[in-house]
């Protein structure tokens, strides 16, 4: 896991309110060091440590607790909010046919990363084209080559050139592809040369993005780095690598989110999976260690909303479940509609979390091809538009039944909610919710 330490602290830290009795000033104080203290051996800057503290303290003494949670879910949703707040906001990303070009210092993974990018946009269904561009490191054409041919990408390249804008030019006229990926040189005798060089890059190329990659172990540093490059040429994210092996990552992370540009992705191994967008507050939930808190953030606007109360009171139909599978996978990995039941998040094995992920996106593909009425009076849907659906979808008329059982199953869990006391007694239609879907 990233940031292995720092992970297993806060999930400390987690348990510690969990079990604690009542939540009151001593243990405040007990969780407000322990996070200190594990934020600081991570390299995440003093000052910004303090205020965090400073923060987390007067809110979870002072703040009353938003409706529908407890003390202690409060002080947990404190926790996980100013936690992502000082990752920053994140960027939003939609993978789309375009110009990328990657800078950064020698030896910051950009070449590794190219190729990392390049199968990322695979996954969308995008056509990368590499343009290999550095002139400087020897065999640096080999090197991407080697990387890029099992995965079937192609690259232009020609190491025998050497003058990067001339290659760039001559590969724009070749590319095959919807993505084009340039990897830069990292290796000059100044900082202004390498800047000189990225302009002339830029100029010609007119990448959509700049991405500066850094390597996370100079920790704090990366965010001056991070602003060096963006006040010489300009960019509009930039990537950290190396977060596998980095104690400091923190410090990279919280540093480069003090700055004008976001963390987009991160670099998390030397292999060309290791590699993910990132979003703060799924990056955060995973760090802690449980979906509990992502989903209690979620209960919390949506009891704001008065979503819950709605769901309460009326009749379930599938646009509800739409919005709830929307909502929690917006949430982070772990979240699904099993933890948002308090206390049994963490009772789910990760292996059927997983298969969980994956069936509710199937779900959401087949909600998405019904029509308005379906969606908002399900009784109508029988076997035929279960066929229909299915077609559209492009899937089987068994995950359509599936996906109506599921939901059929809510929609009895639901009212067994309104029974019980809410959130206190686990209905009788989750634990056979749970069985199916594991
Ligand atoms: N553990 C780990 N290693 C990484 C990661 N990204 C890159 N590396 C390693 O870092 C080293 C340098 O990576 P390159 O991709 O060659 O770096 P570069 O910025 O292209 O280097 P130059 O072209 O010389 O400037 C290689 O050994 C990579 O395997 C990562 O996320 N995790
Ligand atoms: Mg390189």
């Amino acid at each position: 896991m990233v940031l292995e330490k720092l992970g297993e602290a806060m999930t400390g830290v987690v348990r510690k309110i969990s079990l604690a009795a009542l939540v009151d000033e001593r243990l405040v104080k007990e969780i407000v060091r322990d996070i200190q203290r594990a934020l600081l051996s991570a390299d995440v800057n003093v000052k910004l440590v303090m205020e965090l503290s400073k923060k987390i303290e007067r809110r979870a003494l002072k703040e009353k607790p938003k409706p529908g949670l407890s003390r202690k879910e409060h002080t947990l949703a404190i926790l996980y909010e100013e936690l992502v707040n000082i990752l920053g906001q994140g960027r939003e990303w939609k993978p789309a046919p375009g110009k990328v070009m990657l800078v950064g210092l020698q030896g910051s993974g950009k070449t590794t990363t190219t190729v990392k990018l390049a199968r990322f946009y695979t996954k969308y269904g995008l056509k990368p084209f590499i343009i290999a561009a550095d002139t400087y490191r020897p065999a640096a054409y080999e090197q991407i080559m080697q990387l890029a041919e099992p995965l079937n990408i192609k690259v232009y390249g020609d190491p025998k050139a050497n003058d990067p804008v001339e290659i760039i030019k001559k590969g724009l006229e070749k590319r095959k592809g919807d993505v084009v990926i340039i990897d830069t040189a990292g290796r000059h005798k100044s900082e202004k040369e390498l800047f000189e060089e990225m302009k002339a890059i830029a100029t010609l190329a007119k990448p959509d993005e700049k991405l500066l990659v850094i390597d996370s172990t100079i920790g704090q540093q990366a965010g001056a780095q991070a602003k060096a490059f963006s006040d010489a040429i300009g960019i509009t994210g930039v990537i950290l690598t190396k977060l596998d092996g980095s104690a400091k990552g923190g410090g990279a992370l919280s540093a480069v989110a003090e700055t004008s540009s976001p963390v987009m992705f991160v670099g998390t191994g030397e292999k060309i999976e290791d590699f993910e967008f990132f979003d703060p507050n799924r990056f955060m939930s995973r760090l802690l260690g449980m979906g509990d808190l992502a989903s209690l953030m979620e209960k919390a606007r949506e009891v704001e909303e008065e979503k819950v109360r709605d769901i309460l009171k009326g009749e379930f139909t599938l646009v509800d479940l739409q919005s709830q599978i929307e909502a929690i996978r917006k949430m982070g990995p772990l979240g699904n509609l099993i933890n948002m039941i308090p206390g049994m998040g963490m009772s789910i094995p990760k292996e059927a979390q997983r298969v969980t992920e994956e069936k509710m996106n199937k779900f959401l593909v087949i909600i998405n091809s019904m029509t308005k009425e379906e969606k908002s009076k399900p009784k109508i849907i029988d076997s035929s538009r279960i066929r229909r659906i299915a077609r559209g979808s492009g899937t089987r008329p068994e995950d359509v039944k599936e996906l109506m059982n599921y939901y059929k199953m809510m929609k009895k869990a639901i009212k067994g909610f309104k029974k019980g006391a809410f959130g206190r007694r686990v209905p009788r239609g989750f634990e056979k919710m749970l069985k199916t879907l594991r």
